[in-house]
């Protein structure tokens, strides 16, 4: 491809993934697959790879990437961002109406109530449309340039939807809860300290220097407020958030705009009852005075606007006593230490047991057996013990230690260095088995209804199951025997378990359970090799090949597909039927799957266009020049340079016939 026609196709793909990006990140509802996003992606790289200087800065690709920083440079906003007093209770509230009313006498009032996000305040700036900066509150006058790390943000647009000349946006960064326990439970399996909440991880994960570890958290964002705004008027905080919106930011969508301080409260109220059914957290709620002709009557002291508060949701915490701490064994095999609690109500549901996380934790906080705590839940979710209360202590406390074995099979367990984590290192402990199962089964894994912990517990005490494929070939007999076990429940479990055979592969990858092989991990290695069969081949070399899989995940799938009680659960669970392979997007028949073809010369029976599509319609791809990643030339009449090309690095070059007899 020349130059001109290189930079058309980048402007085209950068205009068109950032277009698909706002589909799916900011609207929630893509248009195209993964698969033709990864293509449309695939090819952009490849391009900016063959013309560096041609990137534009709006490009997809610029998300990540980069190396390291030495530090953040101080940026200063162009109009300071505000803190918000807080009001506790409806009393405060009331207080906050008769203020701003007092200051605006004899003017009606609208006011614009948001939930109050609870993650990291950040500060955009697009010049012509095109995001050029993105900072941290610090003082308000002055923040950290975090630009890279929030470029990886994929809910904020690298380019508007409109090219106002300049406009400075204020948000909130924040970690989904789901994010956050993914984060916890890959950082505890690694042995890493857990992070205490998502505000904590989302600050954490955009003051990272290396702006690859922050793509590596999916990070979302919602803008709120504007700072500045040219080549536009606004009347009121709502045409300000429509603009946002229209300019394809992502605004929250449980904004209201209500008529009196008795409708705020009501809305506040609202959302206290329901502030846990979100899938991130909120800590309050935000009232503002929609008017903005008002916020400036109403003005600023030093600290916080008169025209805007938080009200702030009292704190889900709750007092209860230590009864025990015990040790469980996770499916990698990591102690963690638990808490048996006296049962109490905190966040919406009763707690008796909390995760201690590991020693050095119990350690820091100085808990003991016996004492009186402050608990409450993490991510809205994992109950958690926030502090001891030491004036509480009768004197009859016991300090709790790490057993040397492991609690289950009596190992001797084992510390690495380095890590906070204890492991039991037996790969056959019946604990680590257990839960290995019950991840198996579980929802995001291969989803099995009726198929809870504790049902798991009675198939491996009844000596029914030891292994994930056990469960493809139970029977109705054995089922109803079981107490608790009717005909019907018996007839929907088996169900269930015949419908998780047609599960996609990414889910089975998931649930096999394999060290450091997340969800996510799962879809990359199912995309990438496209059946079970090729994902076992695989070396590590090949593995670290694909970007988001490092050597220490490529050591662990290489290290359990040479396990040959792996590999004999993975024969029984084919032998049952349990799908393999990568499901196919259309009819099902994908013969070029993973193939990667380069087009050069005229074909007689296709156009470029058509051959693209077909081949990408079997599962393979093409690409605009040959590399050693080219699986295949597909070569016409007077092919050109590429030709040449591939017969230098050895690439095998097919013609049309042969193509055909592929595809047959
Ligand atoms: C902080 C926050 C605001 C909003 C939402 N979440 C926050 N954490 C909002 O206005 N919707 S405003 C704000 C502030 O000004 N300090």
């Amino acid at each position: 491809m020349d130059r001109a026609a290189a930079e058309k196709r980048i402007r085209e793909l950068t205009d068109l993934i950032n277009e698909h990006n706002y589909y799916y990140y900011v609207l929630d509802s893509p248009r195209i697959t993964d698969l033709e996003f990864d293509n449309l992606m695939k090819e952009l790289m490849e391009l900016e790879q063959a013309f560096p200087d041609l990137i534009p800065p709006d490009s997809p690709t610029r998300r990540v990437g980069g190396m390291p920083a030495a530090g953040f440079a101080a940026v200063a906003h162009l109009a300071p961002m505000l803190s918000l007093s807080n009001a506790f209770n409806d009393q405060d509230l009331r207080d906050f109406d008769r203020r701003v009313r007092g200051g605006l006498p004899g003017q009606p009032v609208e006011y614009v109530v948001e939930l109050k996000i609870d993650g990291l305040a950040v500060s955009l700036l697009y010049e012509n449309g095109v995001m050029v900066r993105g900072a941290t509150r610090g003082d308000g006058e002055m923040g950290e340039d975090i630009t890279r790390n929030l470029k990886t943000v994929n809910s904020i647009p690298l380019r508007l939807r409109r090219p106002v000349p300049l406009l400075e946006v204020r948000g909130e960064a924040f970690m989904p809860k789901k994010e956050f326990l993914r984060l916890n439970e890959e950082r505890e399996e690694a042995g890493e300290p857990t992070l205490a909440n998502p505000r904590n991880a989302a600050a954490g994960s955009l003051r990272q220097l290396d702006p690859r570890i922050t793509a590596s958290r999916a990070l979302d964002a919602f803008l709120y407020g504007i700072g500045r705004i040219e080549g536009m008027t606004v009347a009121s905080h709502m045409e300000g958030l429509d603009i946002l919106k229209e300019l394809g930011l992502k605004v929250n969508p449980h904004i209201k705009l209500l008529p009196s301080i008795d409708e705020v409260i009501d809305y506040c109220r609202e959302w206290t009852e329901k502030r846990h059914d979100l899938p991130y957290e909120i800590d309050g709620m935000v009232v503002k005075v929609n008017s903005l002709a008002q916020q400036a009557a109403l003005g600023a002291t030093s600290k916080s606007p008169r025209w805007a508060i938080a009200y702030k949701f009292p704190a889900e915490e709750a007092e209860t006593v230590v009864r025990d701490i015990f040790v469980r064994v996770g499916r990698t095999g990591v102690l963690t230490p638990t808490a048996s609690l006296k049962p109490v109500k905190v966040a919406g549901s009763t707690v008796s047991s909390a995760t201690l996380h590991n020693e050095d934790i119990i350690r820091d906080k100085d808990i003991r057996i016996g004492d009186h705590v402050i608990i409450h839940k993490a991510g809205d979710v994992i109950p958690e013990i926030v502090r001891v209360l030491p004036e509480k202590r009768t004197g009859a406390e016991r300090i709790f230690s790490m057993p040397e074995q492991c609690p289950v099979c009596e190992t001797r367990v084992e510390r690495v260095e380095g890590e906070v984590a204890v492991r039991c290192p037996n790969d056959r402990c019946p604990g680590r088995e257990r839960e290995g199962l019950i991840h198996f089964v579980s929802r995001d894994a291969m989803d099995i209804e009726g198929l809870g912990p504790s049902v798991v517990t009675a198939l491996i005490e009844a000596g029914l199951v030891n292994d994930a494929a056990d469960l493809y070939y139970l029977k109705f007999e054995d089922l109803v025997k079981l107490e608790r076990m009717g005909k019907k429940s018996s007839e929907n479990l088996l169900n269930a378990i015949e419908k998780s055979k047609s599960n996609s592969l990414a889910q089975l990858i998931f649930a096999l359970g394999i060290r450091l092989v997340g969800e996510r991990a799962g879809k990359i290695l199912a995309d990438h090799f496209g059946s079970m069969e090729r994902l076992k081949a695989a070396s590590v070399e090949e593995l670290t090949a694909i970007p988001e899989i490092g050597p220490k995940m490529a050591d662990s799938i290489v290290a359990y597909f040479r396990d040959p009680v792996n590999l004999r659960l993975l024969d029984r669970l084919e032998a049952a039927g349990v799908n393999m392979v990568q499901e196919r997007a259309e009819e099902g028949r994908r013969p070029l799957q993973g193939k990667q073809f380069v087009l050069t010369g005229a074909l007689s029976k296709y156009t470029r266009k058509e051959a693209q599509e077909l081949i990408e319609k079997l599962g393979g791809k093409v690409s605009s020049g040959v590399s050693k990643n080219t699986d295949y030339v597909l070569a016409g009449e007077d092919p050109g340079s590429k030709y040449d090309k591939a017969r230098a690095l050895g690439v095998p070059i097919i013609t049309e016939e042969e193509f055909e007899q592929m595809i047959r």
